[in-house]
C-alpha cells in the first residue's frame, strides 16, 4: 500500500516536471530499437555466429577465385567495383541479387562438398567453395 502510493507519486512527478526526461527517454528507446534492427536480419542471414570468410567482386573477377572452409563458416562476397555482378550457385543451393558497388551476399555452407558458382551476369566469372571438416 505505501510503496504502491510512493511510485505513483514519482511517476506523476516526474511526468509533469521533466517532459524533457520523457522525450529524451522516448529518443532513446527509438534509437536503440532502430539500432538493433540491422542486427537482427543480419541474425537471421548469419545463422549465428560461425567461422566467417570473404570473397571480393573486382575487375570481373571473384578474389579469391577458389577457398576452403570449415563447415558452418559463413562466406560474404562483396562487389568492390562499378560493374554489377551476382553470385549463383551451378547446384542452385544459393543466389544472391544483383550486387552493386559495396553490396554484399552471404551464405552460410554447413554440409562439406565443392560449391561451383558464377556471375549469371558474366558467366565468364567463376568461383568455387571447398567445404572441408578441419578447414580453418
Ligand atoms: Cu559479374
Amino acid at each position: 500500500m505505501h510503496f504502491a502510493a510512493n511510485a505513483g507519486t514519482a511517476f506523476e512527478v516526474s511526468g509533469s516536471r521533466s517532459p524533457s526526461v520523457l522525450h529524451a527517454l522516448r529518443l532513446t528507446v527509438l534509437f536503440i530499437a532502430l539500432a538493433s534492427t540491422p542486427c537482427l536480419a543480419e541474425d537471421a542471414n548469419n545463422a549465428g555466429a560461425g567461422p566467417v570468410a570473404s570473397v571480393s567482386m573486382d575487375h570481373t573477377t571473384f578474389i579469391p577465385s577458389e577457398i576452403t572452409v570449415a563447415p558452418g563458416t559463413t562466406v560474404t562476397w562483396v562487389n568492390n567495383e562499378a560493374m554489377p555482378h551476382n553470385v549463383a550457385d551451378l547446384n542452385k543451393g544459393f543466389r544472391s541479387k544483383i550486387l552493386v558497388k559495396d553490396d554484399k551476399f552471404s551464405f552460410t555452407f554447413t554440409t562439406a562438398g565443392e560449391y561451383d558458382y558464377l556471375c549469371l551476369i558474366h558467366p565468364n566469372m567463376k568461383g568455387k567453395v571447398i567445404v572441408k571438416p578441419g578447414a580453418s
